[in-house]
């Protein structure tokens, strides 16, 4: 539906919606003029986004119109990796395609792997027709953890689901601690009411082992070492009960296993707490005493802390605070890791995937993390048949998924078919065997929930698909039919499928599309009276199966692996820049110009005995492989850490490797996840011969 038509110009504006994988899920309003993009702006009357776009998004047009996007099937004539191809008509590719997948399916189904992540977040072009098409077929499933699965367990054992704080109630919060989280960089419009809250005399505290940009911005910054979040954690607690700052009454009727975690974080006294972050204890004895006594208090915590070991345990701890002192009472106190949550009973996903069409089959499941390895593997009683086909959309996991090498190992078998859908010839489409041509968010229709507001928002197309881009549903569509999948399903347009995705009791699919959004009816302070979405209505500390909840070293630091540790003595973590969305944007020419060149930041007392000077070039490296960063010498890393921004494209990096080259394919303590921030390594100059030229 046209939000707006301007009769003067001859312009319209539909209502749309950020794609990306971010918790602002900004509504936007994309006006055209001549089937051209003219404006991608934030909509000013929508509450969390209030006409404010990140400069990614506000160059969306650029990404979109982009001369190198990929506009026709695309088939490999070089090898694999090289990224040469010939274009090839709709019709051949997808008739090819079919016949492998056919081929393969005699044989086992399970050998076919779909792959894919949030490069779009809408519930359309997400998983509705591509998870009917692999449903149909019985290829194996996929565990989609490469984000947020740690901290995701964490929140449903200590909650019941992943729900929290509105992201509105923040600007009344008198004490806001920002942990795990560069706001500015990754959360903005949630920065935008912590700084309302600022300016009305609330303190802000920002534990990050990077000084970011939000640091500085925060009256406090808690510079911990990387995966110790859960022995800072346990130590508040230590002096909330020392100094009876506890809510008893909160404890005693909305918090299951209270008394034994009491026990348990008697033993954390803040100079052992102190010992294991790196800081000081008088820094936590103060933050204590702040979050003890400042009311409303909420955190805004996120993925950043559950990248390392003991993510799930660590994001419980975190969870049990707001419990402790009774912020949930006020809704401006609490806190906020995700509210997709509340989502969750509005949505239709069985409608829309339709797991029913696997009949009576049970394929296995493969986790996303581990396919580097998952590639390599030969056919096992234990693993299942060997993957033969892969078939990519909505992700990059040559440059994003960890064990770079391994992953290129995987994506380069000569005897894997590959199948990319993607906007680019990125680092993954490379590997392709048949690159098919997707849509952006400018020319499909798409429906979306978010993660960091409670509000559903529709996504208008704007323009018609350029050159002979489809929309994935279309592709699956396209291919369902060319396999012989002959139930009704599979004749679903996006209208059906937009109309089914959100329950209309909920979610008015009319309203929707006239006024761009719609908030769930939710209560303002969810957990005033308990009330948490668990069977007895209970915050658990002690949960079945899992039961307390503990800090959990890293499996690579300096104090849980000391041997690694003299060869590998800084602890990396590598999280989002500002101008880049994960691996998205890293070839729009004028953002990569903003973020320069991959960097490596490391503090003064680690550069200067290694010989490094700031604009250094210099190798990264660890036993699982090496790549080259350019070194900023300063205050944003703490002694012990350096912090990689970004996952770059390989072929847009100076050693054609990215930061994935070092991390590891280990899983944390609960939940699948990743451990991206848990990782050793040594830095020195790169050889001056291979300074790029
Ligand atoms: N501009 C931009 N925005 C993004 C993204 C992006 O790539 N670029 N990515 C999006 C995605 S996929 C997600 S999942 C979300 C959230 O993605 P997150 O990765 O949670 O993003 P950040 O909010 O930047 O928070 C990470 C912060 O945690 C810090 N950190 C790393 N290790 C630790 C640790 O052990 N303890 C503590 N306390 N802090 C640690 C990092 O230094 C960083 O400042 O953001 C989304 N928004
Ligand atoms: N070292 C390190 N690695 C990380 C992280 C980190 O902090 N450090 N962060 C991790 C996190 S939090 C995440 S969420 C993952 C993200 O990993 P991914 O979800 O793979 O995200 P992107 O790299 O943004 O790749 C998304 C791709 O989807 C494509 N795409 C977008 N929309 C569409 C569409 O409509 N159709 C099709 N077919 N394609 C589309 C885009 O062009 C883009 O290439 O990376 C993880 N990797
Ligand atoms: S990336 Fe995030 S901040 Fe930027 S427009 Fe999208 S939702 Fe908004
Ligand atoms: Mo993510």
């Amino acid at each position: 539906m046209i939000a707006a038509m301007d009769a003067s110009t001859g312009s319209r504006t539909v209502h749309a919606a950020c794609p990306h994988d971010c918790p602002d899920t900004c509504a936007l309003q994309v006006t055209v003029q001549g089937g051209e993009v003219l404006r991608v702006a934030g909509a000013a009357d929508h509450p969390t986004t209030h006409g404010a776009l990140c400069t990614k998004v506000a160059r969306y047009a650029e990404r979109s119109c982009h001369p190198e996007r990929v506009l026709q099937p695309l088939r490999r004539v070089g090898p694999k990796g090289a990224g040469r191809f010939e274009p090839v008509g709709w019709d051949e590719a997808l008739d090819a395609i079919a016949a492998r997948l056919r081929t393969i399916a005699a044989r086992d189904p399970q050998a076919i792997l779909p792959y894919s992540y949030a490069g779009t977040m809408g519930l359309v072009q997400g998983e509705s027709m591509a998870a009917r098409f692999f449903h149909r077929l019985g290829a194996s499933l996929l565990d989609r953890t490469i984000c947020s699965t740690a901290g995701g367990a964490a929140l449903a054992a200590t909650y019941g689901a992943k729900v929290g704080m509105h992201v509105e109630h923040f600007a009344e919060s008198r004490l806001i601690l920002i942990w795990g989280s560069n706001s500015i960089g990754s959360n903005l419009h949630f920065w935008t009411f912590a700084q309302a809250a600022k300016r009305a005399g609330a303190k802000l505290v920002c534990i990050d082992p990077r000084r970011t940009e939000t640091a500085d911005k925060c009256h406090e910054h808690v510079a911990l070492l990387p995966g110790t979040d859960g022995a800072l954690a346990l130590a508040l607690m230590h002096e909330l009960i020392v100094h009876d700052r506890l809510d008893h009454d909160y404890l005693a009727r909305h918090v299951a296993g209270w008394e034994a975690l009491r026990e348990r974080a008697l033993q954390w006294p803040p100079e052992r707490a102190a010992g294991v972050c790196g800081i000081e204890a008088a820094q936590i004895r103060a933050l204590a005493q702040d979050y003890g006594s400042l009311r409303p208090a909420a955190i805004r915590l996120n993925y950043g802390v559950q990248r390392v070991h003991g993510g799930c345990n660590t994001v419980r701890l975190i969870a049990l605070l707001p419990c402790l002192v009774g912020a949930w009472r006020h809704r401006a106190g609490g806190m906020l890791l995700s509210s997709s949550g509340w989502f969750v009973p509005v949505r239709n996903d069985a409608a829309l995937q339709r797991p029913d069409l696997l009949g009576a089959r049970r394929p296995r499941t493969v986790n996303m993390v581990t396919i580097g390895d998952d590639l390599l593997r030969a056919a096992s009683a234990d693993f299942g048949p060997r993957i033969e086909a892969l078939v990519v959309y909505n992700s990059n996991p040559v440059a994003v998924a960890p064990d770079g090498r391994r992953v290129r190992a995987g994506f380069a078998r000569d005897d894997l078919f590959t199948v990319v859908l993607e906007h680019f010839l990125t680092d993954t489409a490379d590997h392709a065997d048949y690159v098919l041509p997707a849509t952006t968010q400018l020319e499909h229709l798409d429906v979306h929930t978010s993660y960091g507001h409670t509000y559903a928002l529709i996504n208008e197309p704007a323009i018609a698909p350029l050159g002979q881009a489809r929309p994935n549903t279309q592709i699956f569509r396209d291919l369902a039919a060319r396999m012989g999948f002959d139930e009704a399903c599979f004749g679903d347009d996006d209208e059906t499928l937009a109309r089914a995705a959100l329950d209309p009791a909920a979610v008015d699919f009319d309203t929707l599309r006239r006024v761009g959004w719609v908030k769930l009816a939710l209560p303002d302070a969810p957990f005033a009276d308990g009330g948490f979405p668990t069977p007895d209505g209970r915050a658990r500390a002690d949960v079945p199966g899992l039961g307390l909840p503990d800090f959990v070293p890293n499996h690579e630091s300096v104090q849980s692996a000391p041997a690694l540790a003299r060869r590998f003595p800084l602890a990396m973590i590598s999280p989002p820049p500002r101008n880049f969305l994960n691996s998205t944007f890293v070839n729009v020419r004028s953002l990569r110009v903003i973020e320069g060149e991959p960097m490596l930041e490391i503090h003064a007392d680690d550069a200067a005995p290694r010989g490094i000077a700031d604009g250094t070039m210099v190798r990264v490296f660890n036993d699982r492989g090496s790549t080259a960063c350019r070194a900023r010498v300063g205050n944003r890393a703490r002694p012990g850490v350096v912090n990689a921004l970004g996952v770059w494209w390989r072929k847009l990096s100076p050693a054609g490797t990215n930061i994935n080259e070092l991390t590891s394919q280990r899983l944390t303590d609960v939940g699948g996840g990743p451990v991206f921030y848990d990782c050793l390594v040594q830095v020195e100059p790169a050889a001056a011969a291979a300074e790029p030229g």
